[in-house]
């Protein structure tokens, strides 16, 4: 650099530095932050010409004063301005993941935050964790129903609890109806409960001998759904007592998923299953044992409970499967059998051609319900026979 020289102009220093450096112009920067800000400032001197110019920016981070540079240099050297860098669009969202497409790592969710997986050796989707309070509320106001609840305080992501196998499958049948209406599912799709063996491949039990689930009942001795020890570690579930910190029901999904990603298939509550439990019909099946007792033969994943359609306690609760591309038997066959010999329409499937006897709701002085989707009142309790809105006639 040239020596500082006392009284030496402006002029004669730009000169002497043209001389000694060998150069044109002299390009001065700064960068400072002031608050928030970024500022950027460059200074041109042409030293031939006596020329000054500068520009000062600020920008909001330093990723953004790169450019920031680029401009005020084009800027100085009256050059056009670099071309800006194209702006990142937003990420196309991702389709959303239709039923069939899920997997334990994505799990396919439903109109009320229910999640789905696949589970080997089953045709269906199980849900991850068992139909919560809130997903039962949604159920009973729309169809407007009595809840009734336990003595002991529950949270919307509890289980929900006092619900009768008659009341789950409403649930089932209600939930079906309204997301094939809303486009959610397929008009091939539906939910329904498990069924028995299809719960055993949940918990991944092998191959159980047995032709009725009474017949399968305990016959896999030292399997349980969080393994072989016993009594269970305090990360397998909710049973009896407190020591897994919750006296009474825990919120769905509190401890370990089994392999397939399935929460709570043993503890908690007892869950529902489509089969009956015994071959003179009188039971349905419950599996998995429930926070209520701790006995080894009960914790067992072969272990079934059984009990009457229409019981309710405060231990029993259910989950539902979603059934990809076949649509439910009740839906197919309008005036047939369903899947467990009751007859969705009594009087039009015995004599379709004949004019039908009054439907009870039309005895009570009713005429046909509203259309669905609006609180349909899917079943008359009186007599358990189904009675849905979609089933029947002007006239029934
Ligand atoms: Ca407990
Ligand atoms: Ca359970």
């Amino acid at each position: 650099m040239a020596k500082s020289q006392p009284n030496l102009s402006q002029e004669d220093a730009r000169q002497q530095a043209v001389n000694q450096l060998g150069i044109q112009q002299l390009y001065l920067g700064s960068a400072a932050k002031l608050g928030s800000k970024h500022f950027l400032s460059v200074k041109v001197l042409n030293l031939n010409l006596s020329v000054d110019a500068a520009e000062t920016e600020s920008v909001d981070n330093e990723e953004q004063m790169v450019d920031a540079l680029a401009r005020i240099t084009a800027k100085l050297l009256g050059l056009p301005p670099p071309a800006l860098k194209p702006v990142a669009m937003p990420e196309t969202p991702p389709a959303p993941l239709k039923p069939h497409s899920a997997t334990k790592e994505h799990p396919w969710t439903n109109s009320l935050g229910m999640r789905f997986v696949p589970v080997p050796g089953t045709k269906v989707l199980f849900c991850i964790w068992g139909t919560r309070v809130k997903d039962y509320a949604a159920f009973a106001k729309a169809t407007e129903r009595k809840v009734e609840k336990p003595d002991f305080t529950q949270g919307p992501t509890h289980p929900a609890v006092n619900v009768s196998w008659n009341e789950a499958v409403l649930f089932c049948e209600w939930l079906t109806t309204k997301e094939q209406a809303e486009g959610v599912i397929g008009s091939d799709d539906s939910y329904r409960l498990p069924t028995d063996r299809e719960w055993s491949a949940a918990v991944d039990l092998p191959e159980e001998p047995g032709a009725t689930p009474q017949e399968r009942d305990q016959r896999i001795k030292g399997v349980y759904p969080w393994g072989n020890e016993f009594p269970p570690p305090g990360w397998a579930g909710n049973y009896a007592g407190d020591s897994d910190g919750f006296p009474n029901t825990a919120p769905v999904g509190s401890f370990r998923p089994n392999p397939y990603g399935l929460y709570d298939l043993g503890g908690n509550v007892w869950e529902w299953c489509e089969d009956w439990y015994d071959n003179e019909q009188k039971y349905r099946v419950l599996r998995g044992g429930s926070w209520y007792r701790n006995d080894p033969d009960y914790l067992l994943s072969s272990n079934r409970n059984n009990n009457t359609p229409d019981h309710r306690n405060d231990n029993n609760g259910f989950r539902c499967v979603l059934v990809v591309g076949s649509a439910p038997r009740w839906q197919n066959q309008r005036m047939g059998a369903m899947s467990d010999g009751r007859t969705a329409c009594p009087a039009r499937a015995k004599s379709p051609a004949q004019p039908p006897p009054p439907c009870p709701w039309a005895q009570r002085g009713k005429t046909r319900r509203q259309p669905w989707p609006v609180t349909p009142r899917l079943r008359d309790e009186s007599h358990g026979r189904f009675c849905r809105p979609w089933l029947f006639s002007p006239s029934c």
